[in-house]
């Protein structure tokens, strides 16, 4: 997040030095026609589209490599299996992670946060304890919470945010007490795009010794996340979300606490050996990655991460910014839009609700023109509930939209206010 988005763009070659319409040409399913029209697609939170260099490493792999890891004394298994782990060593560089061992690779958010809550938070939590939350989360960073805490008999307690979607951080100290035993915060917010001051609460978090567990999949694809400036316990974010294929994420944990905690799951691959009377497991990463996993998978992340450096985050999230900017001048001029979420730290997720016509209505229509967002409740039904509202639509932007996709989300909008007003 830079301060750039004050500086009027500059056609689609824009001052943070980026070629989009070069970028979008990387991106094969961007030339796709819907509906007769040319594809918008601002539906990058729920997933983003994938380059062509990461499309060609999962041909690759399938093609040319595939065998099972850390098993098979055999050529292609040793490949494999290299380039598995390679790939754990470029997500360690990526996040700035001390070691590559506190790097697991998982499914995606949902299972990281999962996996964290069942092992650590079981360990950790017991009755009457305090589990805190924020209003801002996705039912991945609630519901997993909710299960320890029905489990242990702990408690949870959330964090209030103001009505442009800020967390109140004087309540946040308020509720940092003897009890609470975790914090669990997203980054950033997936519904209304809420930047989250994450040092700066794990600093105080720390202060009071509890652990904080981020959830960054809204913000690795978007904005620099380094391990070791953030300072948080645990991180988890999903491959899909930041150029990646589906079925593979990060979960990245502090030595100190990987150490000492229990496996998740059993089987293959998480053994140093078994016998029908005691099972000793392997030490973390292993220990955390039971069965066949993700190779291909981990491989596509690796290229995925690749890519994402050699265009430069800082560049990404200054482009971003701009986008948002614009999109949130031309959004803005539509009659009875409203927005929600207007935090002054925000990635370029913009919620909005229109007067005349239901969240569902607006994706349908907006649809037939060929325009992909996303609308409803985002898994963030306490978020809505806070909002007042029931849901919202919802566009989220990335590398390659540019400004004449937004004048297009904006003109189709205007056409179903016209339409509804009839
Ligand atoms: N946390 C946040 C903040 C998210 O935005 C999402 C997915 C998840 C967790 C879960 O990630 P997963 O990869 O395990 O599914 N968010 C969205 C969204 O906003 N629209 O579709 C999925």
């Amino acid at each position: 997040m830079t301060e750039s988005s004050q500086t009027a763009l500059g056609g689609n070659r824009i001052e943070s030095g980026l070629d989009v319409h070069a970028l979008r040409a990387r991106f094969p399913i961007l030339a796709k026609r819907i509906r007769d029209n040319s594809f918008v697609y601002v539906d990058n939170a729920a997933t983003t589209q994938k380059p062509q260099s990461v499309i060609d490493v999962l041909n690759e792999y399938y093609t040319d490599q595939n065998a099972n890891i850390h098993r098979g004394i055999h050529y292609l298994s040793e490949q494999a299996t290299e380039a598995y782990e390679e790939a754990r060593c470029r997500v360690a560089r990526f996040i700035n992670a001390p070691s590559e061992r506190q790097v697991i690779f998982v499914r995606g958010t949902t299972e990281g946060i999962n996996l964290v809550a069942q092992t650590f938070g079981r360990q950790r939590i017991r009755s009457g304890d305090e589990i805190l939350i924020s209003t801002l989360e996705h039912h991945s960073n609630i519901v997993p919470w909710q299960l320890v805490a029905e489990a242990q008999g702990a408690v949870i307690k959330v964090i209030p945010i103001d009505d442009r979607g800020v967390l109140d951080l004087e309540a946040y100290r308020a509720l940092l007490n003897e009890r609470t035993r975790i914090v669990a915060l997203s980054h950033v917010s997936n519904a209304i795009g809420t930047v989250v001051p994450i040092v700066e609460m794990c600093r105080e978090a720390h202060q009071k010794g509890i652990p904080v567990v981020v959830d960054g999949a809204q913000s690795a694809p978007h904005m620099k996340v380094d391990m070791q400036a953030l300072d948080c316990d645990f991180f988890v974010f999903s491959g899909h979300k930041i150029f990646g294929p589906t079925g593979i994420g990060v979960l990245y944990g502090k030595d100190e606490w990987l150490r000492d905690m229990p496996p998740y799951e059993g089987g293959g691959g998480m053994i140093q050996s078994v016998t029908f009377e005691k099972t000793r497991f392997l030490e973390f990463p292993g220990r955390f990655e039971a069965g066949t996993p993700h190779i291909a998978g981990s491989i596509g992340l690796a290229a995925a991460l690749d890519f994402v450096e050699e265009i430069g985050i800082d560049k990404i999230a200054a482009y971003e910014e701009e986008i948002l900017h614009y999109a949130t001048e031309q959004f803005s001029s539509i009659d009875g839009l409203r927005i929600l979420g207007t935090a002054p730290q925000k990635a370029a997720v913009l919620s909005f609700v229109l007067d005349e016509a239901h969240p569902h209505d607006i994706s349908t229509f907006l649809d037939q023109d060929g325009i992909a967002i996303r609308a409803g409740h985002h898994c963030a039904q306490p978020l809505m509930k806070r909002l007042g509202v029931s849901g919202t639509a919802r566009a989220s932007f990335s590398i390659y939209n540019t400004r004449e996709e937004v004048d297009k989300v904006a003109d189709s909008l205007r056409k179903i206010v016209r339409f509804f007003k009839r």
